[in-house]
């Protein structure tokens, strides 16, 4: 089915379990403005149960600019606040939603675009992309979660070099960094993300939801509490039919072993 254009700036391909849903604004190098925002929240609301997993990219050669700098504007103190809870909601709507997210990156992965990016579950970059937080240089702060966020991915020092001295990452050094958990020649992030986005279409659903919605919870909490959660988790997801079916396959030898990772070139 080809894509559907669902807003103005964003479009949304089902291509079997996996939706794909892309910003569609190359000619402002995707940057986010409230409606795309507000958009982006509607999709991720909406999916129907026979999707089981997302990718999101963006139209052009940037994966996405961040905030529309256009629309800042004249907003007082409250109105700020107002705004970047929209954003909290929308960005919760992603990482807190139905599916697991991989985002597929390339290009500037700049200011509220890293805030999206890190929003998902996980990220594929190819070589072309680059990561700023500008928002230093412009006299702004984050918004987007990118304070709760980025640091869970590349830590508060990383972060604070990046807002006072405007640090670019390369995609190698991003990689490195934390940033992507995968790196793939320029042009290829979407077909692997795509790639990625299938294999966890497969997983049992109580598997998806415990990665998604149950172990950023127990990161955040103390150790004794964290344990806690594991055990109820545990004990729900072993307690489906799926489990006892996928332990069963493995057990008869129906089912895959877990092969040696392939050693570097
Ligand atoms: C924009 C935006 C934007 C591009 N808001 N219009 N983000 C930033 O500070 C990053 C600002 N953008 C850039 O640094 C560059 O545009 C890029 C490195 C991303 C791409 O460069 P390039 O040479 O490919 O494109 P360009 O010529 O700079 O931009 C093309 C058009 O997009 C141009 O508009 P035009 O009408 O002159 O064609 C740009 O003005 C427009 N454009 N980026 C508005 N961000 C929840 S809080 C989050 C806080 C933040 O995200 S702050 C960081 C904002």
């Amino acid at each position: 089915m080809p894509a559907t254009q669902i807003s103005a700036d964003i479009s949304l391909d089902i291509r079997g379990p996996v939706a794909v849903v892309r910003l569609t604004r190359a000619a402002k190098r995707n940057a986010l403005n409230d409606a795309l925002v507000l958009a982006l929240r509607e999709v991720f609301e909406s999916f129907t149960p026979d999707v089981k997993a997302a990718v999101v990219d963006g139209d052009g050669e940037h994966f996405c600019a961040g905030l529309d700098l256009s629309e800042l504007g004249e907003r007082d103190a409250v109105q700020g606040m107002h705004h970047s809870r929209m954003w909290h909601k929308a960005l919760d709507a992603l990482q807190f939603g139905t599916v697991p997210v991989v985002a597929a990156l390339h290009g500037a992965v700049v200011g509220g675009g890293l805030e999206l990016a890190s929003a998902c579950h996980i990220r594929v970059a190819d070589e072309s992309t680059f990561y700023a937080l500008p928002e230093g240089s412009r006299g702004i702060f984050v918004g987007g979660g990118g304070s709760v966020r980025v640091p869970r991915l590349v830590g508060v020092a990383r972060m604070t070099d990046m807002m006072l001295t405007g640090r670019v990452y390369n995609a190698q050094d991003g990689e490195r960094a934390g940033f992507a958990q995968y790196l793939v020649p320029e042009g290829q992030a979407l077909a692997k993300a795509v790639e990625l986005a299938e294999k966890i279409a497969l997983n049992a659903p109580a598997t998806n939801f415990a990665l998604t919605h149950v172990l950023p919870r127990i990161a955040d909490q103390s150790a004794d509490h964290g344990l806690m959660t594991e055990a109820l988790m545990a004990a729900v997801a072993q307690s489906a039919p799926e489990a006892k079916s996928r332990v069963r396959a493995f057990l008869e030898g129906r089912a895959a072993k877990v092969e040696r990772a392939a050693t570097p070139a």
